[in-house]
């Protein structure tokens, strides 16, 4: 168990428990469990997966690419709803701004979605070239590749017209290439020979934007956002003439793929036979599951309401059973002649570390079965 502090610091801002946890204030819906995960920047600790992943992406862009970036990795994860949203011109009514996606500490700071939240700030303080590196806040699903705190590191980097002036294409074209080029490079330097394939993708700000995405476990999984950079945000930051690209990409995801960790929780793990595995600077370490405990599957069915959300229903599931929980499935979903909705939802509960008893496992089953009730409002059926 981590010991709860009720303050910290981080990058030079003092921050209490009060400050981002508030039970009774209708404007903030950050839970104990986010609240202790601040401040651990796993990203800067050079022996755990994270820190030897963050340096190897340092290491290629020094080594590979034509300039330097500037490194931010402690920059506080407290953002304003301007600089997490607005900035980055995600419109007024785009689903990542609802409380069902982003943890409000209250109506006008968030804990960043994403690190294009120090985007603008940054190109505003004159920075054409920067990388930022930081834990990441979003409600979410539960399962083996999405957490609620993860890490990103974004990628920008500016270009003044002359730099592409004698290219014969136009800037947009020269920063696509750019960008295209340089992380596919970083994908080459990281894995060496891997299949990927560059998927065509929307945000609001980037156009023409990407996606990469990896095979990996059977599947493509994505493991980076980028594109061409708003015009906009650049005039925002009196760059009226420049081109940008920047990418934000998913450490997580990338070193399950290095590293071969098959579920997201383990970068959370105190357990010595997982962080005993890796060290600075060693980045084909294969991380040898130290054993595989049974899962055990738990179905509850229940009729929603309209204000039901999976999010919702997962954070009350993470919040009794913290990483005991593997996967929250839906696996049944009708409506009947009435008009009521039932969902059916498999839990998988799995320890990465111990077995766990059934007494155990049916106190927890218990325990979120009586709380969904109570605080989502839906009617039990089974
Ligand atoms: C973004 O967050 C954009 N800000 C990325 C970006 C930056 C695009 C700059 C263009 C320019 P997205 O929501 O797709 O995009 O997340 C980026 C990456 O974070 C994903 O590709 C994935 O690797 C990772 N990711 C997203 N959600 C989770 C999660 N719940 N758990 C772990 N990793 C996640
Ligand atoms: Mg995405």
């Amino acid at each position: 168990k981590q010991p709860i502090v009720s303050s910290l610091e981080i990058g030079g801002v003092k921050i209490a428990k009060d400050d981002v946890v508030r039970e009774s204030d209708p404007t903030n819906n950050v839970p104990d469990g986010i609240f202790s995960k601040l401040g651990l920047q796993l990203h800067r600790r050079d022996n755990h997966p994270l820190g030897i992943l963050k340096n190897a992406i340092y290491d290629y862009f020094d080594t590979s690419y034509s300039t330097k970036f500037v490194k931010f990795d402690d920059l506080c994860p407290l953002v304003s709803v301007k600089a997490n949203f607005d900035d980055v011109l995600v419109p007024a009514d785009h689903v990542s701004r609802s409380y069902n996606d982003t943890y409000y500490v209250d109506a006008n700071t968030v804990l960043r979605c994403h690190t294009s939240a120090h985007q603008a700030e940054l190109l505003r303080d004159g920075h054409t070239h920067f990388l930022v590196t930081g834990d990441v806040y979003r409600r979410d699903s539960i399962d083996a590749t999405h957490y609620p705190v993860f890490h990103q590191m974004e990628g920008v980097r500016v270009f003044s017209p002359d730099e592409w002036a004698s290219s014969g294409t136009d800037g947009t074209t020269y920063a696509a290439n750019d960008l295209k080029k340089a992380l596919e490079g970083l994908a080459q330097h990281l894995f060496g020979a891997v299949e990927m394939r560059w998927v065509d993708t929307y945000f609001p700000f980037t156009n023409p934007s990407f996606e990469l995405e990896i095979y990996f476990q059977e599947k493509w999984l994505e493991v980076l956002g980028c594109g061409v950079t708003e015009q906009d945000i650049l005039k925002q930051s009196g760059r009226k003439v420049d081109v940008a690209w920047a990418f934000g990409l998913g450490l997580e995801r990338l070193a399950m793929v290095l590293f071969d960790i098959p579920d997201i929780r383990l970068f959370w793990s105190n357990d010595p036979r997982f962080t005993s595995q890796f060290s600075e600077g060693q980045l084909g370490t294969k991380f040898k599951p130290f054993s595989k405990f049974p899962p055990c599957y738990k179905d509850m069915s229940f009729w929603i309401n309209d204000s039901f959300t999976e999010n919702n229903l997962c954070e009350i599931i993470r919040g009794i059973a913290g990483d005991l929980v593997e996967e929250v499935l839906l696996i049944d979903n009708f409506t009947n002649k009435k008009g009521m909705t039932s969902h059916c939802y498999r839990i998988a509960y799995r320890s990465m570390e111990r077995s766990l008893t059934d007494e155990e496992i049916n106190k927890l089953q218990w325990d979120v079965r009586e709380t969904v009730q109570s605080k989502l409002n839906v009617v039990l059926r089974q």
